[in-house]
């Protein structure tokens, strides 16, 4: 449409195509002007060898092969590569060249900012205010339209417009220097755990090699013992024994001690019985039996009298009869567990010696034992399972300090893998790690964890389904419309995050997504795109890619 009305105007456009605004031609951008400074002949751009006149540029007629002639009209705006072969087979200048060197027709838009059209809108009969506010590009007041001059107002919404996304950018470029500010800190800290599990390994490995020499040095000690029988010795047996028998016995006395009170109230019952009868007897009555028994109760009470108060008293008896134990009685365990062996017993024999030569002889006998072990001429008779309690505590206590160290390492190990890993430019992913963002598409509800996964779940239930690991950054290049409300990719290189080998596609690969990031205030999901089957496309918001652009791999002044 544009096209045939552009053929249209040929033949109306004013002869000699001059802007308004001088003496230089119409249509042409700063920096071509130097091209135009003319006087009486034009050369074309490209084409040296081809000279004009200077009254032939703008006619309307395209006259360079390279459209240079024609830069306020639209004569040559159909030049491109697909043209036939220009000029035509015959001419004299012999290029082929069919490209226009000029961008466009040359709109100033003063009071906005400047800017080309495509030849092919020149005197169109359309005015094209989002690329000539000034309706320059209408000069030809074809079918009789006038673009008036709304720079004024296009430019002031234009400037808004463009302040409000720098303050958008500013605000973007500050959350993400705080950002750099607490990755730098989550490093630090990193740093810190590193050299502080170093100190703490330094001082767990002194104390494990201590305890290592303190367990080897019991072990030697107990090798030349000689093996002791399996569970408890002759002493523990006899504390055994001893203890089920006295245990028995208190069982007995106790018993015994029931009866006594039993016995002790009948007797005082009867003893009752015989002082009344003693007092309330009649004497008139001259009975030999009573009598005889009168003397015999006499007899008892005067010999009681003269006895000697009870010598085992009540607190005595309760005192023998309390449970054998730590406070009372006797401590069978101290005896029944007792860890040394019945041959402990030889080895006592050094008790009887004076101390220095006890001790001279002590040393010299153990490591003869040793000494005879370790050459294999006594067995050693050590083993797990008579391993003694002294070894037990020294390898247990060895044991605990070497795990310790074990766990520490493979933490430090951990920290350190982590300080080496890629967190991209500054180190600012090590923020957003961890931390996931959503967004509802279709019947699905998507998430993006930082660094880890991306996953779908259907809104209608059922689980989430990965769709890709974080494998590596990477950077490609963005080609969208920018975006109104600022939420898209646009143009250029974009930050990819790579998510690789997701859940299995029925009857197909893994799934995967590649997460594209573009500058913003905040993290959000802006949408998500299932390109192919199972293959995802992310575009996401975030501070972590504005400011200046360094591809991951490069330092900021490598640039
Ligand atoms: C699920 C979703 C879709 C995917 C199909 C493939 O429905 O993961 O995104 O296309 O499986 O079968």
């Amino acid at each position: 449409m544009r096209h045939s009305q552009a053929l249209v105007l040929l033949g109306i456009i004013s002869r000699h195509g001059t802007s308004a605004a001088g003496s230089l031609p119409r249509g042409i951008g700063p920096e071509f002007v130097k091209f135009y400074e003319i006087e009486g002949t034009f050369t074309c751009i490209g084409h040296l060898s081809i000279t004009i006149p200077a009254s032939r540029v703008n006619d309307n007629s395209c006259d360079c092969p390279d459209g240079t002639d024609e830069p306020g009209t639209a004569a040559c705006a159909l030049l491109d590569r697909l043209s036939p072969e220009q000029p035509l087979p015959g001419s004299l200048s012999g290029t082929t060249n069919t490209t226009n060197a000029l961008p466009g027709f040359w709109c100033a838009n003063k009071g906005h900012v400047g800017s080309y059209v495509p030849f092919m809108y020149v005197n169109d009969g359309v005015c094209d205010y989002d690329l000539c506010c000034d309706g320059s590009e209408e000069y030809g007041n074809v079918g009789g339209v006038k673009c008036e001059n709304r720079c004024a107002e296009i430019g002031n919404e234009w400037r808004r417009v463009e302040q409000e996304r720098k303050d958008n950018l500013e605000r973007a470029n500050k959350r993400r220097r705080t950002m750099v500010k607490e990755s730098k800190e989550l490093r630090r800290r990193v740093e810190a755990k590193i050299a502080s599990l170093a100190d703490e390994i330094r001082e767990l490995e002194v104390k494990r090699d201590e305890l290592k020499a303190k367990l080897d040095d019991v072990e030697r000690q107990e090798r030349f013992k000689v093996v002791k029988s399996e569970g408890p010795g002759k002493l523990g047996v006899l504390a055994g024994l001893a203890r089920t028998r006295v245990d028995e016995l208190r069982n007995i006395l106790s018993k015994v001690v029931d009866e006594r009170h039993q016995l002790k109230t009948k007797v005082e019952e009867l003893e009752g019985i015989l002082a009344a009868f003693k007092e309330e007897y009649n004497p008139n009555f001259n009975d030999e039996g009573v009598k005889k028994a009168l003397r015999g109760w006499e007899d008892y009470a005067a010999k009681k009298a003269g006895e000697a108060e009870e010598q085992l008293g009540e607190a005595d008896i309760l005192d023998v009869m309390k449970e054998d134990g730590e406070e009372s009685g006797i401590n069978w365990k101290e005896f029944e567990e007792d860890e040394a062996s019945d041959t402990d017993i030889l080895y006592s024999f050094e008790a009887y010696l004076p101390g220095p030569l006890r001790e001279f002889l002590h040393s010299r006998i153990n490591l003869l034992r040793i000494w005879l072990i370790e050459n294999g001429v006594l067995a050693d008779s050590a083993s797990e399972k008579s391993e003694s309690r002294l070894v037990k505590a020294a390898r247990e206590a060895h044991d605990s300090v070497a795990n310790d160290v074990n766990s520490k390492r493979r933490t430090q190990e951990e920290q350190q893998r982590d300080l080496e890993k890629d967190y991209g430019q500054d180190d600012i992913f090590r923020y957003l790690k961890g931390k996931c963002v959503t967004t509802e598409a279709g019947e699905y509800e998507y998430e993006l964890c930082w660094l880890d996964k991306t996953s779908q779940k259907s809104k209608k239930g059922g689980g989430k389904t990965t769709m890709g690991n974080f494998d590596r950054f990477d950077v490609d290049e963005a080609d969208e419309e920018e975006r109104h409300d600022g939420k898209g990719l646009g143009r250029g290189k974009r930050v990819v995050l790579r998510y690789e080998n997701g859940q299995g596609c029925w009857n197909g690969p893994n799934r995967k997504t590649d997460v594209w990031l573009a500058c913003a205030e905040t993290e959000e999901l802006w949408r998500v795109s299932e390109l192919e089957k199972c293959v995802y496309k992310m575009e996401v918001g975030t501070p972590a890619v504005c400011e200046e652009f360094v591809e991951p791999g490069h330092a900021k002044d490598e640039l």
